[in-house]
């Protein structure tokens, strides 16, 4: 059994080169699953449709799973607005976190900014996630919201990397999920890639496909993490 796990490829439009990376290596994965780890689009929003935009990046979905591949989409707090209908219409699943065995390895990834934010970016993330934001997008229609949510996410090539007490912060998370019986917690958010073994079980951050290119494999059994360059 090969699963492979990555996050925040932050794809971000049609002329973005990390669109095309990332529909190269679905095209070309060799695995039994595939899980989406969070952002994996850095403006998603669940209008009637797909953005434009993102119509390569979910069209190589849909091939993946008529390969056969069993995909899931972890929602991340980019593309948290990912919705159940739309993932049923392409055949793959969307969660907040997942609970997967492989080969006996019992595993949970979730895209990891649960672990982390201040009050003030908690509070923001609620607004973002109400019931008013999402009719005034709605009420814009597809065009204006990509805009809007383009000035809100900001270039993608700007995403920052998690200073090292958030990435302390996310260590925590991942020993107290540990705690409920895991052997391995995957995560994203920080764009940082990681692999911790501790004594409670391993820890890995997929880091970015963006940049630095960093994704997991978990082949029978053994993790393997592909840092990037
Ligand atoms: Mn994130």
């Amino acid at each position: 059994m090969r699963a492979v796990l990555l996050s925040d490829a932050h794809v971000d439009g049609l002329d973005d080169p990390v669109q095309d990376r990332l529909v190269a290596f679905l095209e070309a994965l060799e695995a039994d699953r595939l899980v989406l780890v969070g952002d994996t689009f850095h403006r998603w929003w669940a209008l009637p449709g797909v953005f434009p935009a993102y119509v390569p990046t979910v069209d190589a979905l849909r091939r993946l799973v008529r390969r056969g591949v069993k995909v899931d989409l972890l929602l991340g707090n980019h593309d948290f607005a990912f919705r159940a209908d739309l993932a049923a219409a392409i055949g793959i699943g969307v969660h907040q976190e997942l609970a997967l065995e492989l080969d006996g390895l019992r595993v949970l990834a979730c895209h990891g900014d649960q672990a982390l934010g201040s009050r003030r970016y908690r509070s923001y993330h609620r607004v973002l996630r109400g019931r008013p934001f999402d009719l005034a997008l709605r009420v814009m229609g597809p065009a204006a919201a990509w805009a809007l949510l383009g000035r809100l996410a900001g270039s993608p090539e700007k995403e920052g990397r998690c200073p090292e007490r958030l990435l302390e912060t996310q260590r925590r998370y991942a020993q107290a999920r540990l705690a409920e019986g895991y052997d391995l917690v995957v995560m994203g958010h920080s764009h940082v890639p990681e692999h911790s073994a501790w004594p409670g079980g391993a820890y890995v951050n997929t880091g970015s496909f963006r940049d630095p290119g960093s994704w997991l494999a978990i082949d029978d059994g053994r993790i393997l993490l592909e840092a990037g360059s």
